[in-house]
């Protein structure tokens, strides 16, 4: 392993950098110093139908916020991941399908993509469907989710991907507050041979949507659905009625492309709205230097397209990019745990993306079920949605890239729309656990609690003065959230949500949320969201959950409930609960630990201590911290014996 490590930076030396670092720092001053210009610049790697002449009207203001990017520019989203590639790219594969079967695979040219999406698009507008119009997506990791998320750039309706492991109750909340008139979804998903149903699902949802007109139904297997034949439409009879030619509907800059739910602290998901031109420019410009996507390229990110990863990095980055982009259906461990490892063989993949919660589980497995595999065509190792540790980085550096393939960590957001802090391969020395330097564009700042920024090395919040074009533009139809959540805290400043440090050669090191979000495998959830979920149990009176450190997914959960009076703590009860936040939310946020607690800590003013009941989560029963303010310390002391009574 040719590797040389200047104190603790490591450099893959036989990598072929794109560029050097200095050349890379000054183009990232450059664009920070001059925004204006550099943005111009970069606009050409999309394709406009009419340019723009505003470049930038960007203000984090104190009293409201103005976030518009090349504001009289028009262009299509579509036409710049498909069409545009259709001269020199027609024949190249765009989506590499792998389903969850090994081996079964299917393969979508450019072209056939165009046709397919066309088609799709025109049905779309036959069912009435136009400009402006939400439409709400529940599939499974098929190439169709790719295709209605493209059909509908296409006619300018804005697209809301709802994750297909949510439930019926969570798909509803969704699809009502994005006014969804139309829903695409499956008769079922298929992950680790078993199927599981989608449409059943969507029926109950759509009993609480009365705005939802249609809902088109992709066969992805032969199961039996229920059918309302003045609802239900079959896709396969939609588009095969339809032209391969559509149209686009030309967009302004900053028309909506899509909103995406993602959870906060506090109350129900929001709905991240994100426009065209600005969050695809900033797609394809992340993706290309952070991965340094060349041509033929085997790309894969294994994310979910419910997700911000996939929408930005399986589908709008990689295709405006005209690279070819590998879609998974299936999960990491099914046959076996070197199912990655065996895809990247058989397809040759030269950049693999994924989660550091894969990584711990497969690490766990062992290094055989590595071993075993080739990975020779791999080049760049790509991570995201939570902190890496050092561990788990080194296991995906050396056994899974043999020491040969930089790894890049990529810290970003729903809300920032692409990757804000991250290495460039072989150009940025790298340090495991590092997201390391900022992106073009971004300009991270550290603050203390007292909201004053923090010069050099050092640990505060992570803020961001600017973000490029791709950040969200406001939470869809909740403006004033917005302003509240993400620039009411600290005057002028983006705020993330995130603690981090700054050491002294500059790098960055996410240390994790510092609010009530929490992140289980890579998910995002509010216990806000989970407690409301176990509060609806007509036997439970109260309930606090909060995240402890958890060795493959990142963070557990655990949750604390107290009962109503008269009613018994059982096996049975603990069932119940489980369940009921697996209807409302999904197996994702079901608790791992669920503690009785005869009553909750709270302050005098009635707020609860999660700091305390974090504390008793990790197992830690005394050092609880400063208690002054609890009203009734007794109930900490019941609380920390039941901790060691669980062992
Ligand atoms: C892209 C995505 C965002 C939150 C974010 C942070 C955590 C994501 C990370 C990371 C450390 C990284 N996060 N990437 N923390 N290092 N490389 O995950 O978006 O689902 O909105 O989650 O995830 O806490 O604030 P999203």
């Amino acid at each position: 392993m040719k590797m040389n490590t200047q104190a603790d930076r490591i450099k893959v030396q036989e990598y072929a950098a794109p560029y050097d670092l200095v050349s890379y720092l000054n183009e990232y001053h450059r664009s920070i110093a001059a925004p204006d210009e550099f943005w111009v610049e970069q606009s050409r790697l999309l394709d406009w139908k009419s340019p723009f002449s505003k470049v930038r009207n960007v203000d984090f203001g104190t009293q409201g916020v103005t976030i518009r990017w090349f504001e009289d520019g028009v262009l299509n989203a579509c036409v710049n991941c498909v069409d545009r590639h259709l001269g020199q790219r027609g024949n190249q594969t765009a989506i590499l399908w792998e389903s969850d079967e090994p081996g079964v695979t299917e393969k979508i040219t450019y072209s056939e993509l165009h046709a397919s999406v066309c088609r799709l698009a025109n049905g779309l507008r036959a069912l009435g469907i136009r400009k402006g119009d939400c439409v709400a997506i529940y599939l499974p990791m098929i190439p169709e989710v790719a295709i209605a998320m493209l059909a509908c750039a296409r006619i300018g309706a804005i697209h809301s991907v709802v994750f297909a492991g949510f439930s019926a109750d969570a798909l509803a909340g969704r699809v009502r507050d994005c006014g969804a008139r139309l829903v695409i979804t499956a008769d079922a998903s298929v992950r680790a041979g078993k199927r599981i149903p989608l449409k059943s699902n969507v029926d109950e949802a759509l009993r609480s949507c009365p705005l939802v007109e249609k809902c088109i139904v992709v066969a992805r297997t032969s199961a039996d659905v229920d059918w309302d034949a003045e609802r239900d439409v079959r896709y396969v009879e939609l588009v095969d009625a339809q032209s391969r030619e559509c149209e686009p509907e030309w967009m302004n800059a900053e028309d909506p492309l899509f909103v995406l739910y993602t959870s906060g602290s506090t109350g129900t998901p929001k709905g991240v709205l994100h426009t065209t031109a600005g969050y695809l420019l900033s797609c394809a410009l992340s993706h290309r230097h952070v991965f340094d996507l060349r041509e033929d390229d085997i790309y894969w990110c294994s994310a979910d397209v419910g997700w911000i990863t996939g929408h930005s990095y399986i589908v709008y980055g990689p295709l405006a990019n005209g690279a070819t982009t590998l879609m998974f259906e299936g999960v990491p461990t099914y046959p076996s745990p070197s199912r990655f490892w065996e895809i990247c063989d058989r397809h040759g993949v030269t950049i693999f993306y994924t989660a550091p919660t894969a990584i711990r589980a497969l690490m766990r497995e062992g290094d055989d079920h590595v071993r075993s595999t080739d990975r020779s065509s791999l080049r760049v190792l790509g991570s995201v949605g939570e902190p890496i540790n050092p561990e788990a980085w080194r296991w995906y550096f050396e056994i899974v890239g043999d020491g040969r393939c930089p790894v890049v960590d990529t810290w970003w957001q729903t809300e920032t729309g692409t990757i804000m802090i991250a290495p460039i391969p072989g150009v940025t020395p790298l340090k495991p656990g590092s997201a390391t330097f900022p992106l073009f564009g971004v300009e991270p700042v550290l603050v203390n609690n007292s909201g004053d920024e923090i010069e050099g090395a050092g640990e505060g919040l992570l803020c961001l003065k600017q973000a490029g074009p791709g950040i969200m533009r406001t939470i869809y139809g909740d403006p004033k959230r917005f302003f509240k959540t993400y620039f009411g805290r600290i005057p002028g400043l983006y705020f993330t949500g995130d603690g981090c440090r700054r050491d002294e050669d500059g790098y960055y090191w996410i240390t994790g949320r510092i609010d009530d979000v929490i992140n289980v495998s890579g998910h995002r959830l509010g216990t806000a969201e989970i407690e409301s979920a176990l509060v609806a149990h007509p036997a439970v009176a109260e309930a606090a959950v909060v995240g402890y450190p958890h060795e493959t997914k990142g963070q557990g959960i655990h949750a604390f409930i107290t009962v109503k009076a008269g009613i018994e703590e059982t096996e049975k009860l603990l069932g119940e609960l489980r369940l009921s936040v697996r209807r409302q939310i999904g197996p994702i946020a079901q608790p791992d630990v669920i503690q009785w607690a005869a009553s909750l800590p709270k302050t005098r003013s009635g707020k609860i201590m999660r700091r305390v009941l974090r504390k008793l989560a990790e197992g830690q029963t005394n050092d609880l911290g400063d208690m002054s303010t609890l009203a009734e310390p007794g109930v900490v002391a019941t609380l920390a014996k039941s901790t060691q009574a669980r062992g």
